[in-house]
């Protein structure tokens, strides 16, 4: 494990060093060490030093979910599967009472972390560090960059700071519906956080609520949620996928995104520029939640005036998997 700090040692985005046929802010080989290929990205951040500072936010042994029910939303975006529960009674096997039960899910349809095999870059065909799309199924596959790496580093433990927009934009008279394409610019979430009374520190995870979570909750398995879910041009909002975004994520150091929408960034994606999905997982190996269940957390910091906790994430530990639900909780 890498002990030093990191914190003299990383580039601002515009040091980053160019890499020939790529993006201007492609981090590839920055964590690779003894000639091995880094799989981490942005997770290399949680310094021992990095989480000992997180764990002093635990002041109240208050903790708080952040994770939707396996089976929520009730209609999944893009057709994707919803959970399927099975409990299976033994006894026809068994000579004592017990039942098991079996789950099947796409790890994409509730609360989630995108991890390094979810998106190649469309310019280079590659993945984070360059890993070649092909080993990521079929014939030549390989379980590198698996979400099982994030499990065997120890999972995530980090300091989670929550930027409520949905707060932010009642508090500014911003209103805006959750299912259009409303975007969240870097000026309002340093805002937000400056009103919140919190200042971003390396290595923290950046959660952003933007509502899309309340709404669905509130009209679950209404006609209204399956015509959204189930449309084409679906929108949602999301912080916004412009190149300031991008740059401002990266000088600030953190370790991942999250948030209740959809797709962290606002939906659609442009179509004159990548998407924030495009940069943050295969230029910077940075992990993106969605849909992450935020409410209590929101109303917990409203509570306390406390916008920055303890976050501690299991993803599960499948051998080169795409994706997984967080298995998150913060404590204050
Ligand atoms: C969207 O839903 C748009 O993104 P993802 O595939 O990351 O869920």
């Amino acid at each position: 494990m890498n002990l030093h700090t990191l914190h003299h040692a990383l580039p601002s985005f515009d040091e980053i060093p160019r890499l020939p046929g790529l993006p201007k802010g492609c981090t590839w080989g920055l964590w690779d060490t003894d000639g091995q290929p880094d799989e981490l990205g942005t997770l290399n951040l949680l310094t021992p030093k990095v989480v000992i500072e997180a764990v002093k936010e635990v002041r109240l042994g208050v903790s708080v979910s952040l994770n939707l029910c396996l089976d929520q939303p009730s209609v999944p975006v893009f057709k994707r599967k919803p959970l399927e529960h099975t409990i299976i009674d033994n006894s026809d096997f068994s000579p004592s009472q017990s039942f098991d039960d079996t789950i099947s899910l796409n790890t994409q349809a509730c609360s989630q972390w995108d991890g390094l095999r979810h998106v190649v870059h469309e310019q280079s065909g590659l993945l984070y560090n360059g890993v070649p799309k092909e080993q990521i199924t079929g014939a030549h596959s390989t379980t590198r960059l698996g979400i099982d790496r994030w499990h065997q580093r120890g999972g995530i433990v980090a300091r989670g700071v929550l930027v409520d927009y949905v707060a932010y934009a009642q508090r500014h008279g911003i209103s805006y519906l959750p299912t259009e394409r409303h975007e969240i610019l870097i000026h309002e979430l340093d805002r937000a956080a400056q009103e919140q009374g919190v200042t971003f520190r390396q290595g923290d995870i950046l959660i952003v609520r933007s509502g899309l979570v309340r709404w669905q909750t509130g009209c679950s398995n209404s006609e209204e949620l399956a015509i959204w879910a189930r449309a084409k041009d679906k929108a949602c909002v999301g912080v916004a996928a412009v190149p300031e975004t991008v740059e401002w994520l990266w000088n600030r150091h953190f370790s991942a995104v999250a948030g209740d929408a959809l797709a962290w960034e606002s939906v659609p994606y442009p179509a004159d520029r990548p998407s924030l999905h495009q940069h943050l997982i295969p230029m910077f190996g940075m992990p993106i939640g969605e849909l992450w269940d935020l409410e209590e957390l929101a109303s917990t910091c409203a509570r306390l005036g406390r916008y920055s906790f303890l976050v501690t994430s299991t993803p599960l530990r499948v051998p080169g998997g795409v994706a997984s639900p967080p298995n998150a909780i913060a404590i204050f």
